[in-house]
């Protein structure tokens, strides 16, 4: 087991390698980040190129794209952080047995091999090391760096699962942690239970854009909830009631409102919004009333005024007889354009 990338995730996740039980080597571009999992049993490689020869699984764990590719050398590489594989390094044999220093030198010695060694941002080394391993990457990124990347990965004979981490560092490796994974199917049979390591892995399917796409979604919902959450406690405490004191109610009035997610799910699945309790018109009206008083307090309304827009374009669609969850379609620029050919007119969405 190899993991690139010891933030607060990528520590995390080193952990609960190591307390399942698996050798695990570990890398950082910033030295010195590796020493509580070395103490632990961990190897911490010099170079990213040892790293990745080390193990036949290698999960990578970064900031950003920008940094993935910084690591592994892969197109559009700002090559401004480091010199990943700088040192032309090759690895002794991996903690897993996989790789020997005669593999790697074949590999290196390989002609074709793409990039330089050497050459921050393009190292040739990583690349040809990548050949014949696994890369998880579990750096949150956009569905279409996912396949971008799976596609790149793919060229170096390497396999790649894409993934998405439902979790704050300190619950790895316990069941309320989820990864989302997605990619090679092959490649997720093989590695399963190794990854199970950091939690509940649930499969996506083939698509390697897919687990960033759940991601994505999940993190825009938490979002939502948590700019609402910002909001009502500005309001009280614009009149100095404690967040601490205001925070049950909160609480237990989004885990009301959470119990009609579902219908609302239901009533975009079918297109048929016209089941409403509280009608989306009525709903635009007393709107304006939050915007209003936020001003009133003193309250910047922000994080409010994106969802009054919607509600009244929701009205002047004349969807304002039925549920609120008719706004979903309103948000799917994809859609526009598209003619409305009936109310249930599933294909209109699902081209
Ligand atoms: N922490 C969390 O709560 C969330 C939970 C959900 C998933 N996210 C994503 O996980 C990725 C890593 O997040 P992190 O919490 O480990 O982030 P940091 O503690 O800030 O560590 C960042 C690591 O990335 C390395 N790095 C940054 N830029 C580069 C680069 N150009 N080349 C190589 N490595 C780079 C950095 O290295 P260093 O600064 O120590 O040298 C850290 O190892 C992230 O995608 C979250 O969205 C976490």
């Amino acid at each position: 087991m190899t993991v690139i990338g010891l933030g607060a995730m990528g520590r995390a996740l080193a952990g609960a390698f190591l307390d399942n039980g698996h050798p695990t080597t570990v890398w950082n571009r910033t030295a010195g980040k590796g020493g509580e999992l070395t103490e632990r049993g961990a190897t911490e490689a010099a170079t990213v190129t040892e790293a990745i020869a080390a193990s036949r699984i290698v999960v990578l764990c970064v900031l950003d794209y920008d940094a993935v590719r910084d690591v592994l050398g892969a197109p559009g590489a700002q090559g401004a952080s480091g010199a990943p594989g700088a040192d032309g390094a090759v690895g002794a044999d991996g903690a897993d047995g996989v790789a020997s220093v005669a593999d790697i030198l074949d590999i290196l010695d390989t002609p074709g091999t793409p990039g330089t060694p050497g050459t921050p941002g393009t190292s040739g080394t990583v690349t040809g090391v990548l050949a014949g391993r696994t890369l998880v990457n579990l750096t949150n990124g956009t569905p279409r760096q996912a396949r971008e990347l799976a596609r790149w990965v793919s060229e170096q004979g390497a396999d790649y699962l894409d993934g998405g981490i439902m979790a704050v560092p300190p619950m790895i490796g316990t069941p309320g942690s989820l990864v989302l994974c997605s990619g090679s199917p092959e490649a997720f049979t093989a590695h399963e239970r190794t990854l199970s390591a950091t939690g509940t892995v649930s499969y996506l399917g083939e698509d390697a854009g897919r687990a960033s796409l759940y991601d994505i979604a999940l993190l825009s919902a938490m979002y939502g909830m948590f700019g609402g959450f910002f909001h009502a406690i500005a309001m009280v405490g614009s009149e100095k009631v404690p967040a601490t004191e205001f925070t049950p109610l909160v609480v237990s009035w989004l885990n009301a409102m959470i119990t009609g997610l579902p219908a609302m799910a239901k009533a975009y699945d079918t297109d048929d919004h016209s089941a409403a309790a509280s009608n989306l018109r009525m709903q635009a009206d007393a709107f304006v009333n939050l915007l209003d008083a936020s001003g009133d307090q003193g309250v910047s309304a922000e994080l409010l005024e994106p969802m009054g827009t919607l509600l009244h374009r929701g009205v002047a669609a004349n969807l304002g007889g039925g549920d609120i969850s008719a706004l979903i379609d309103l948000l799917r620029t994809d859609l526009a354009g598209a003619p409305d050919t009936g109310s249930n007119d599933m294909n209109r969405r699902r081209k």
